[in-house]
């Protein structure tokens, strides 16, 4: 995998680049559908790369380890020919969700043991582990395992988790270099920042993984509780410590508004369920604003679901037939509802590399948020 960065915006911390990976570019700033099961919910693949330009997705080592399990994925050569997408995936390493969907999770130098959602049965993940099965998942980016703590633990608990992350980063970086991908194509290792709230566990986080040298950067634990202006404040603090010439990925993140804030503190890659899952509630992201389509004001609106997008669901079919649709329970209803969305995060994401390159981000970002968050 390589790095290239393109531009950097002389008003914020804003980057244009690319992520050059053996499936492919993936032009940054971008936005990461989940994929969670393999499945970007109610979206085909070709709908992805075809309709409304995705240049990678996401997939979740937790589930893919449940449902299909490894034996199945290997048999099938990897999640890409399992799924029929071959742009890149990107896997998140499963201590996340162990920690929001596993049951009576228990942490421990080794790992994190826990009963998992589906049947109760026990598993352990380890740094090795999560490696293994990102191995035979195929993704083109893994991620080591991290324990992301509550936005409200205090700080003694944040270093000390940390610590313990770290230790796990290591792991997961020694056990990558012994291991070989399964598949004939090259897959790196992204390390991820922790230290909740606090700055200064956050700069150590932040410097001892630098020390490690990983190819990429995520930035975790934000989104679970703290403030917008936590948030912001802890990108302020841990972005400025990576290196400009690796990718930055903030996981788990978040409205229309944090993706602009965060690209302009030189964030490069984001990914959140909000676009696929309110979708599928009836909350429409649209260029002119956020609207819930079920609201009776569309009965009779037979324009476009969205004139400011070119693909050819935000052009062709009418906010009236979206409501309809959902409104009676229709299954297209969902499909179309997630592309609108998804098709309005990935336009956010080129329009900002656009501005950006001409050097006209920071006036447009401060324009279009007031446009974009609005209501009707
Ligand atoms: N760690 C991992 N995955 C994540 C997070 C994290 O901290 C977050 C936090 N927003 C989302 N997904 N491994």
């Amino acid at each position: 995998m390589q790095f290239h960065l393109d531009y950097t915006d002389a008003a914020t911390d804003a980057r244009v680049g690319r992520i050059v990976t053996d499936h492919g570019v993936i032009e940054t700033p971008t936005f990461m559908p989940v994929g969670t099961l393999g499945s970007v919910k109610a979206v085909e693949p070709r709908e992805l790369s075809r309709d409304i330009d995705a240049d990678i997705i996401l997939g979740n080592t937790y589930h893919l380890f449940l449902r299909p399990g490894t034996d199945v994925l290997e048999t099938a050569g990897g999640l890409h020919q399992f799924m029929n997408w071959d742009g890149p995936i990107l896997t998140d390493s499963g201590g996340f969700q162990v920690f929001s969907l596993g049951h009576r999770a228990t942490l421990s130098e080794e790992g994190v043991e826990f009963q998992n959602h589906i049947d109760g049965d026990k598993h352990l993940f380890t740094p090795e582990t999560v490696i293994d099965i990102q191995r035979s998942i195929g993704s083109d980016i893994m991620m080591v395992l991290d324990e992301c703590p509550a936005a409200d633990v205090t700080k003694q608990y944040a270093r000390t988790s940390n610590e313990l992350t770290l230790r796990w980063a290591e792991r997961c970086k020694k056990h990558f270099d012994a291991t070989d991908p399964l598949y004939g194509h090259e897959q790196a290792l992204f390390a991820i920042v922790q230290g909740v709230v606090y700055p200064e566990v956050r700069r150590e986080s932040a410097r001892a993984l630098v020390d490690m040298d990983f190819p990429g950067y995520a930035i975790g634990g934000l989104s679970v509780g703290e403030t917008h202006e936590e948030m912001y404040d802890m990108v302020e603090v841990v972005a400025p410590l990576l290196p400009t010439d690796k990718p930055r990925y903030l996981m788990g993140v978040g409205t229309p508004e944090n993706l602009l804030e965060n690209v302009a503190r030189g964030i490069d890659t984001f990914d959140c369920v909000m676009p696929t899952r309110n979708a599928r509630n009836g909350t429409i992201f649209t260029t002119q604003g956020r609207i819930n389509i079920k609201n009776a004001q569309f009965t009779q609106d037979h324009t476009p679901i969205d004139p400011g997008l070119e693909n050819p669901v935000s052009q062709n079919f009418t906010k009236s037939y979206l409501r309809h649709l959902q409104k009676t329970g229709e299954i297209l209803g969902l499909q179309l509802a997630s592309i609108q969305n998804l098709a309005f995060y990935l336009w956010l994401m080129k329009t900002a590399r656009e501005k950006i390159a001409s050097g006209d981000f920071k006036s447009w970002k401060d324009d279009i948020i007031p446009q974009i968050t609005h209501r009707w």
